[in-house]
Order: structure tokens, then C-alpha cells, then sequence
């Protein structure tokens, strides 16, 4: 590279991965032919409006590339249509709310604190200022989606739609029942399965596309592809979508990054990847079980998924602590709010932990028990440097063994 500044720092940054132990829950480890495919030649081409009604010439293998994304896509999650465009996760469901609600119209969905997402109606986000949202939370007790308290909200609010899915929820989420319970109301459903859509692919999760009007999902996470999202949707929604999407909110796509989603969905259909999903979820449950042998409360007492939280102020740390201390060793986690935690979200009572970025490494249970007991040891002595030190050290022991796509 003749740019050595920039050269050093993306050198810098593939170091930092290999010798730290990434556990955000929301990232991954795409593969090589992913990455190739988003620093590739499409990343140049304008290709604003759909395949065979562009507004620009020379979009032929745009059309294809775009046509062969949506395809995979629809046959990966069996669903009859794919916008393959939004930039993220965020604009996907902001495409969806355009398409179909009008500013103060009530939507219900679940609470930013307890689980779900900034554009599932936080008032610091465009969402929670267009939209009247409501909320549901998770039970006091089990920490879980109380469905039935879902039901009296939405008979309550008599919502136009219904937000199910999270950012910070390690239980399998009923789409039937959601499904069920807009029904009732006359509401349309929308699953954000940003965080799982990875699980869904590998079958590890149920698919909601059965009982959703709207699925969207970011395409990084779990899914193991490039930084983007995609709405599923109904023929019926086809156009009020896509119209949504471009010129509703979006000019030109990112071609690169869509030949680079085609490929994931191809590699998502594999065999492998069914293996992956299973290692992940294996991963986290074993990494939760040494956690909470070693003390610690877990958020609704397990997982069932990629991801849990510690709740760590049975022992007296914040989150803020506790992941500003895991840093020091190379475990890299975020400071996550607990259900009705007591904190604000600038220190929070605990750290979210997820496991797709190691499993992609090639990490399995033997590994997540290490880690495990690491993370508690790490916890109890925050204050004991030399003892830090020592974990430091094997972290490194770890990471040693595991390299990931993008490091050479
Ligand atoms: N902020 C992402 C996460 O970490 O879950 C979701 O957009």
C-alpha cells in the first residue's frame, strides 16, 4: 500500500483482533471472499432505482448481482420477497415504518433498556420522534418476553404495528405468538432479526417469515456477512417497500456490498454454516454455565442463543467497570443495561457477551470453558494488577491458536 499511514492502521486493527478475544455480540468475522467482494470493482457503480429500472446505463451486471442477492436471500430465509439496498439495520426498519405509518401513529414494541433497539422507538432516535411508541418489556421475575403482558399492551395502545426482536435478548422468541397478537389487534408485525438472523439461516432458530409482514435484519452479525441489512416482506408489500427503501430514503445502493451479501447468503445455505450456528450457541451456553458456576448471575439464568449478560452488581462492580477491566486483558465486551437496571446506560450493571466472533475463529466448548473462568477471574481481582497481568498473558495463549479471514 503506498498509504502507510492507513496501511499501519488497518495492520494495527487486524492485530488487535487476533490478539484479543472478541465477545461484542453484534460482530463477526466475514469470510475472505466477502471482504474481497466489498473492495471490489461495484463499489464504484451508480445504480439508483431496482434491476432492469436503473437510472443510470451500465448497470447489466448490477441487475445481476443485485437479482442473484435477492434470490439467494429468498431462498435462504423461504420468504417472497428481498430488498437487498439499506445501508443498515437501522434504515431497513425505517423503510419499513415509511412504508406503512403515518408520523403519531402507535406502534408497540420493546423497551430500548430491556433488550431492544434504539430504532424500536428510542426518543433520541427518529423513530421514537415520528412515531408514538409503546413499549413491553420482560418479566421482573423470569426476565423473559411475557407474552401475555404483550397482549394486554396491544389491546391497550391498539397499535398499527407490532416491533418484535432485540439487541440484547438470549431467549428464542415466539413469531407465533407475536403473529397471534397483532392479529388480534389488526396490527402488521415486524421482526427485527438483526442479532439471530445468523441462528435462523443455520437453523438454529425459528424463521419468522411465516408470521411476519416485515423481517429485517443487518447482514453482519450472526449472519457472518458484510456491514448492511435486507427486508423480507410479503408480495403484497413488494412495492410500498422497495419504494420505501429507493427514493424514500436512499439513493444509490452499495453494489459492492450487495455482491458481497450474495455471497454470505450463499455460504449461510451451507451445511458449514449449520455447523457454525450450532458451535455458537453451544459456545454460549457452556460460556454462560462456567460463568455463573464461578458466581455470577446471568440475565434470565442462561441462553438460548449467541448472547447472554452478566448482571454483575450482586457483586458490587458496574458494567462500565467490569468491561474497562476485561479490556485490559484483551476481552472485549460492552457494558450492557440489565432489565430495571438501576444504572444509566453510560455505566449500567452488566456487560453483554456473545460468542460469533470466536466461533468463527474456530473456538469451541474447550476454549469457552477457559474463558470462562478467565472472565470471572478477571472480575474478582479488577483491582489486582500483577493477577491481570497473569490473565493477560493467557488470553494470548488463546488467541495464539485462532486466526480469523481478514488477518494474513
Ligand atoms: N448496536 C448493535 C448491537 O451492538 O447490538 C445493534 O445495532
Amino acid at each position: 500500500m503506498i498509504d502507510k499511514e492507513v496501511e499501519k492502521l488497518i495492520h494495527l486493527e487486524a492485530l488487535r483482533h487476533k490478539e484479543d478475544l472478541n465477545l461484542i455480540a453484534s460482530e463477526n468475522y466475514p469470510s475472505k471472499e466477502v471482504l474481497k467482494a466489498c473492495g471490489s470493482i461495484f463499489s464504484t457503480k451508480y445504480a439508483e432505482g431496482y434491476p432492469k429500472k436503473r437510472y443510470y446505463e451500465g448497470c447489466e451486471m448490477a441487475d445481476e448481482i443485485e437479482t442473484l442477492a435477492i434470490n439467494r436471500a429468498k431462498e435462504l430465509f423461504n420468504c417472497d420477497h428481498v430488498n437487498v439496498q439499506p445501508h443498515s439495520g437501522t434504515q431497513a426498519n425505517m423503510a419499513v415504518y415509511l412504508a406503512v405509518l403515518n408520523s403519531n401513529d402507535s406502534v408497540l414494541s420493546m423497551r430500548l433498556d430491556q433488550g431492544g433497539h434504539l430504532s424500536h422507538g428510542s426518543k433520541v432516535n427518529f423513530s421514537g420522534k415520528i412515531y408514538n411508541f409503546n413499549f413491553y418489556g420482560v418479566d421482573r421475575e423470569t426476565e423473559m418476553i411475557d407474552y401475555d403482558e404483550v397482549e394486554k399492551q396491544a389491546k391497550s395502545v391498539n397499535p398499527k404495528l407490532i416491533v418484535c426482536g432485540a439487541s440484547a435478548y438470549s431467549r428464542i422468541i415466539d413469531f407465533n405468538r407475536f403473529s397471534k397478537i397483532a392479529k388480534s389487534v389488526g396490527a402488521l408485525l415486524l421482526s427485527d432479526v438483526a442479532h439471530i438472523s445468523g441462528l435462523i439461516a443455520g437453523k438454529m432458530h425459528p424463521n419468522p417469515t411465516p408470521f411476519s409482514d416485515f423481517v429485517t435484519t443487518t447482514t453482519h452479525k450472526t449472519l457472518r456477512g458484510p456491514r448492511g441489512a435486507i427486508i423480507m416482506c410479503s408480495e403484497k408489500f413488494k412495492q410500498s417497500i422497495d419504494k420505501a427503501v429507493f427514493p424514500g430514503i436512499q439513493g444509490g445502493p452499495f453494489l459492492n456490498m450487495i455482491a458481497g451479501r450474495a455471497i454470505a447468503f450463499k455460504e449461510a445455505s451451507s451445511i458449514n454454516f449449520q455447523k457454525y450456528s450450532k458451535n455458537v450457541v453451544s459456545n454460549a451456553k457452556v460460556l454462560s454455565e462456567v460463568i455463573i458456576s464461578n458466581g455470577f448471575r446471568v440475565v434470565s439464568g442462561g441462553t438460548d442463543n449467541h448472547q447472554f449478560t452478566i448482571d454483575v452488581s450482586t457483586q458490587g462492580y458496574t458494567g462500565s467497570e467490569v468491561a474497562t477491566t476485561l479490556k485490559k486483558i484483551g476481552i472485549i465486551v460492552n457494558k450492557n443495561g440489565i432489565p430495571y437496571d438501576k444504572l444509566p446506560p453510560k455505566i449500567t450493571s452488566g456487560v453483554r457477551i456473545g460468542t460469533p466472533a470466536l466461533t468463527s475463529r474456530g473456538m469451541l466448548n474447550d476454549e469457552m470453558q477457559l474463558i470462562g473462568n478467565i472472565i470471572s477471574e478477571a472480575i474478582y481481582s479488577r483491582d489486582d494488577n500483577k493477577k491481570l497481568d497473569s490473565l493477560k498473558s493467557r488470553v494470548k495463549d488463546i488467541t495464539e491458536g485462532f486466526s480469523f479471514p481478514g488477518y494474513d
